[in-house]
């Protein structure tokens, strides 16, 4: 049998970024009932797979699960080209337990420094996972490429926005307006995938 989801379907959430899940929202335009996991209460799973995909699979997994509802999980982050793709499944780790996203992007700008790279290429990865209570899941991956720039530029977005400017642009993810970041970004990017397979 396919998977379908129809519109109007009630979908969980998962996530506790309030960044990812406003974006979330923006890119899903009214087409699903979402329901956030914070508002249920739900707990934040340990990520312990090695992948984007494997971590998005487990959180959605966990929410299907823990509500007996559909549920939607995003798995993303930051990859540079000259640190062999750090800090990748760890970007949200490299903030710290005060989800410090100044301490993370400084840190990047350091490790760059002692590396005495030049290419500053980096990438955005996001992986989408829908799962089904007692059921399948299906993910999908979609990635935007960049360089990076310092000192940080824009409160927009959210995490590593302010230093990461898409390929084509001048200005970074932090000061474009939301609908043009929602335009081209990882997230849009995998949910258009998404909507292929499932819409
Ligand atoms: P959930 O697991 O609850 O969804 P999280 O923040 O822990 O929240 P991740 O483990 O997927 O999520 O970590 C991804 C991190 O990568 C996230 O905290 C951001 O800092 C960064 N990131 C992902 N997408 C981003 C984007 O569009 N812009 C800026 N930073 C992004």
């Amino acid at each position: 049998m396919a998977l379908k989801l129809e519109p109007g379907t009630r979908l969980v959430v998962a996530t506790h970024n309030p960044g990812k899940a406003r974006e979330l929202a923006e890119i899903l335009e009214g087409r699903f009932e979402l329901v956030a996991a914070g508002e249920l209460g739900l707990p934040e799973p340990e990520e312990t797979e090695t992948t984007f995909v494997g971590n998005a699979l487990l959180k959605a997994r966990a929410a299907a699960e823990a509500t007996g509802q559909i549920a939607l999980a995003d798995d993303s982050g930051l990859s540079v080209k000259a640190l062999d793709g750090a800090p990748g499944i760890f970007s949200a780790r490299w903030a710290g337990p005060g989800k410090d996203f100044a301490l993370a992007m400084r840190k990047v700008e350091e490790r760059l420094e002692e590396a005495g790279a030049e290419d500053y290429s980096a990438w955005f990865t996001s992986a989408l996972a829908v799962a089904w209570p007692g059921g399948p899941a299906v993910v999908v991956e979609g990635r935007v490429d960049g360089t990076l720039s310092f000192p940080p530029r824009g409160d927009k977005g959210f995490g590593y926005d302010p230093i990461f400017v898409p390929a084509g642009f001048d200005q970074t993810f932090g000061e474009m307006e939301p609908a043009t970041k929602d335009g081209l970004s990882h997230r849009a990017r995998a949910f258009a995938k998404l909507k292929a397979a499932l819409l």
